[in-house]
């Protein structure tokens, strides 16, 4: 009976004592691959165009048509193809310019007039507060007398335009030539 006890003892250190091995998981891991992450908001800006903002704010300034007035720091172009109002901000906006914006009487004086022209200033967002076509407060504003009078025809006269050398209110569709302002 003791042989056989010893036998089933040892029989069992070697069942149950040895040979026993795991694998863990750690020990396989490793980190998969990922593509690196996408983030469009850092591209640099674009218009509807897919064009870089900072291309079109310099194309006026390489525009041929744009050119130096006087001793002004900024340069201009008159468009002779009459447009509406809005249209006439669209076309000088395409290259980076607005309408012009008299900042002071030397910059009004500099453009002796002549013709009507639309220039940068509309108070079609709330009557009588005159705004520049940049959405900013004007620092200047020479309008020929008894104007702006809010002149209602078939639209309210929401749009300034140079008649011919001093400010006049006018419905914004009315088509006139316009003067854009590269900075
Ligand atoms: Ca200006
Ligand atoms: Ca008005
Ligand atoms: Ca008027």
């Amino acid at each position: 009976m003791k042989r056989a006890l010893l036998a089933m003892i040892l029989a069992g250190c070697g069942r149950f004592g040895f040979g026993e091995q795991s694998l863990t998981d750690d020990a396989l891991a490793f980190d998969a691959p990922t593509d690196a992450p996408t983030d469009s908001s850092l591209d640099a800006p674009t218009d509807t165009q897919g064009m870089p903002i900072d291309t079109l704010a310099k194309a006026c300034l390489g525009d041929p048509d744009y050119e130096t007035v006087g001793s002004l720091a900024h340069r201009y172009r008159t468009a002779v193809t009459p447009l509406s109002w809005s249209a006439a901000q669209a076309d000088c906006m395409a290259a980076g310019a607005h309408l012009v914006i008299f900042d002071d009487a030397t910059e009004h004086e500099a453009f002796p007039g002549g013709t009507d022209r639309w220039v940068g200033y509309t108070d079609a967002a709330i009557e009588t507060i005159w705004r520049t076509v940049l959405d900013t407060t004007p620092t200047f504003l020479p309008w020929n007398p008894d104007e702006p009078d809010g002149d209602v025809e078939d639209t309210a006269s929401d749009c300034t335009k140079m008649d011919p050398t001093s400010l006049d209110d006018e419905p914004c569709a009315d088509p006139y030539e316009y003067i854009c302002e590269c900075e």
